[in-house]
């Protein structure tokens, strides 16, 4: 089955992980400036936690998908520069405590290490392709989220997101619905505490 099945097998739920009110909220301007500083402190914290999983899943991928997962492994290391350049122009503390909801993200990437290669595959799509579509969603953003709106709808990330489908079709995963749902309900957790940060 190939992994974009997954999307109209689960449609109300990947729904909700896409079409969030924090992102109607980055879209219309009403989301607070504090709600959003928190939300992006956290997300810091996840990009972290997910180049371990990434460089982690790496060293176990086929020769296939060596390629997609090198380059994303050093491209999360230019994002953190990003994440930082952004918390020092808003004047945001990174060590802040990780929230529940990334504490359990965190969490379920760790547990993502033992699980078979092709559904770690369908994880990472999972992660990625929730966050280029939910940003989709929000485009073009209101003038003081816009920045953020496109650093997750550029094309070169639309083609990362691309490429990770094909590696992880290729792998050829089975019963891929568990870890999918898994990474679903952590990315709408993630939206839910943003929009609780209120
Ligand atoms: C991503 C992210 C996308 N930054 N945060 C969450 C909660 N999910 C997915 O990851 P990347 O590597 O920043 O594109």
């Amino acid at each position: 089955m190939p992994v974009a099945e997954l999307l109209q097998r689960h449609a109300a739920v990947w729904r909700r992980a896409v079409c969030h009110p924090f992102l109607d909220a980055v879209r219309d301007g009403t989301l607070p400036a504090a709600a959003f500083d928190t939300w992006l402190v956290q997300d810091a914290r996840f990009v972290a936690d997910l180049l371990r999983f990434q460089a982690r899943l790496l060293a176990r991928a086929p020769r296939q998908a060596q390629s997609v997962l090198a380059g994303s492994v050093t491209a999360l290391v230019e994002e953190l520069g990003w994440f930082e350049q952004q918390a020092a122009a808003r004047s945001l503390d990174l060590a802040a405590p990780a929230l529940p909801a990334t504490a359990g993200y965190a969490e379920l990437l760790d547990r993502l290490d033992s699980v078979d290669v092709p559904n770690a595959l369908v994880a990472l799509w999972t992660i990625e392709r929730t966050y280029l579509d939910a940003w989709s969603g929000a485009r073009p953003g209101a003038p003081e989220y816009r920045e953020f709106v496109e650093h997750w709808t550029v094309p070169v990330f639309a083609e990362y997101v691309a490429g990770l489908e094909v590696a992880a079709d290729r792998a050829g995963p089975v019963d891929a619905d568990a870890v999918f749902l898994e990474v679903v309900a952590a990315e709408i957790a993630f939206w839910e505490m943003a929009v609780e940060a209120r």
